[in-house]
């Protein structure tokens, strides 16, 4: 059964058996300098059992479930060679996919090749929509489960994400690390080179060449995080945060330093220009500060910026 149907068929099955928990939202678009931010509103999502992360948890008896290992049958699309592609059991968007490895690895640990294969050929299998992949890394990266997992999210109506503007609107040698014009905050990305992938053909090929150049994005993240550390003197507790998001052409990456921005808590997809408020208080004060004022706020700024002259941000 194509991957396309076997989605359909196992979120029809599970919403039934309440094994799936959907929750409708409204979007709105938000034009700042040009691009065009999804804005997504949620007020009542579904309550879901908090995980503290492992490492986190204050109390020490409480045992920490992990909703990977064993994961829910029901929720199961396919299986992989090393990976399951779940659904996502509280989806505000049908389709919605995590791509989990079958044995216990960290969220913090980077992508390697198998795991970049897994996400390559289940994005470029799904057709009836386009597709997003991402991957919250770390404590500051909006990652809510220590289980290793990327997610695939359909992109519903659009062709690409809002931040593909920014990759669009600057002429970028494929396969280099670049920072893209625009982006006011420390980033990597890279364009990938189509050729090459046409080339490779075999995801396992192109998951090899994508975590290429994902390490090498990694290397210029972790290096210029490192830096601002050492010249502010604060100490980095715990592994390097990050967002990571891949398209069908590019892969961007941001490293986090704050979480949240009073209460909306940001992940990758934030970062891809679509933003998921429980409030329309949070929606509404995000218009009036401004989409980028909002991710540069959470992120660590350009190597050898100018300190930004505008309006602090309200005290929340
Ligand atoms: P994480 O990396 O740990 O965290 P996350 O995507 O930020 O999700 P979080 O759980 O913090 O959701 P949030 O309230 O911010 O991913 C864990 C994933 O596993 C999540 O997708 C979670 O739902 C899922 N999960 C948990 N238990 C599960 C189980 N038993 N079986 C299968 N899956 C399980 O956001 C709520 C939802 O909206 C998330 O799915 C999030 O990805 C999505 N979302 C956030 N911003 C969005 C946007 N702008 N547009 C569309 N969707 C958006």
């Amino acid at each position: 059964m194509a991957l396309d149907d076997q989605i359909q068929k196992t979120h029809e099955a599970a919403l039934k058996k309440g094994e799936l928990i959907f929750t409708d939202t409204t979007v709105e678009t938000f034009s700042e300098d040009g691009v065009e931010y999804e804005l997504r509103l949620v007020p009542q999502l579904e309550k879901k059992p908090v995980q503290a992360s492992n490492e986190e948890s204050s109390d020490k008896s409480a045992k920490p479930t992990n909703p990977f290992l064993p994961y829910n049958p029901d929720l199961c699309v396919t299986e992989l060679e090393k990976h399951v592609v779940l659904l996502n059991k509280f989806c505000v968007v049908p389709g919605h996919l995590l791509v989990v490895t079958k044995e216990f690895e960290r969220q913090s640990l980077p992508i390697n090749p198998s795991d970049f294969a897994a996400l390559w050929k289940t994005m470029t299998s799904v057709h009836k929509q386009k597709t997003l992949g991402f991957y919250n890394s770390g404590p500051m990266s909006g990652a809510s489960q220590p289980h290793k997992h990327m997610q695939i999210l359909p992109l519903e109506k659009l062709e690409v994400p809002p931040m593909d503007q920014f990759f669009v609107n600057t002429k970028l040698v494929p396969g280099k690390t670049s920072q893209l014009p625009g982006l006011p905050f420390l980033h990597y990305g890279v364009l990938f080179d189509q050729e090459k992938i046409k080339e490779l053909k075999e995801p396992e090929a192109v998951g090899e060449y994508l975590v290429d150049l994902y390490s090498d994005l990694l290397d210029s993240v972790f290096e210029n995080v490192a830096k601002y550390h050492l010249g502010e003197g604060i100490r980095l507790e715990g592994p390097v945060s990050y967002n990571l998001l891949v398209t069908s052409t590019w892969m961007l990456i941001v490293p986090r330093k704050e979480e949240k921005f009073g209460q909306i808590s940001v992940n990758s997809l934030g970062f891809s220009g679509m933003l998921l408020f429980r409030s329309q208080e949070d929606l509404d004060l995000v218009k009036r500060i401004g989409y980028m004022r909002l991710l540069s706020s959470l992120t660590y700024p350009l190597p050898n910026a100018e300190p930004v002259k505008s309006e602090p941000l309200p005290a929340l």
